[in-house]
């Protein structure tokens, strides 16, 4: 099993496209071991896109990534970084293959709903942007006693 981070972007979150966006994470066998709504605020977008410093695209993208709520979630599946990519789709929507999160819910290129990790080292210096390890868990349906 492998771990990868999956955001939901500015765009999404605001046009209200979370459900229908899980749900497609879901339905492609993912497990949801972490989901949190936070804002990035600008030093740590600017960090987690560190790579892309010095691109056109990289103050527009930290300018858009910070404008209001993401919703940063680990998912878990067998080759979860690469089965979560090719159902996100290409960066562009105009590119992306029919069925694909980008397809459904991009706007374009940078309002492009989603990110997920491109390889498993990216995930792993990716997941703790959001999440402690403690927050990580792998919950197995059980009568747990109430807690008073
Ligand atoms: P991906 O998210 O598909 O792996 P990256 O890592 O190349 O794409 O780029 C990170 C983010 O930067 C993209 N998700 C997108 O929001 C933005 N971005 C990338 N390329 C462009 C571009 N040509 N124009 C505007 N924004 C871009």
């Amino acid at each position: 099993m492998e771990k990868t981070l999956f955001i939901i972007k500015p765009d999404a979150v605001c046009e209200n496209n979370t459900a229908g966006i899980l749900a497609l994470v879901t339905t492609a066998g993912f497990s949801i071991r972490a989901i949190k709504m936070t804002r990035f605020n600008w030093a740590k977008a600017s960090k987690f896109y560190a790579e892309h410093k010095g691109k056109a695209f990289y103050a527009p993208l930290i300018k858009f990534m910070t404008s209001n709520p993401v919703i940063a979630v680990v998912l878990e599946r067998e080759n979860a970084v690469k089965k979560l990519r090719e159902i996100v789709g290409k960066t562009n929507p105009a590119e992306a293959a029919r069925g694909t999160i980008r397809k459904k819910y991009a706007r374009d290129g940078r309002h492009n709903a989603v990110h997920a990790s491109d390889s498993l080292s990216s995930a792993k210096r990716e997941i703790p942007f959001f999440f402690k390890a403690s927050e990580i868990k792998d919950w197995k349906y059980i009568d747990y006693p109430v807690i008073k």
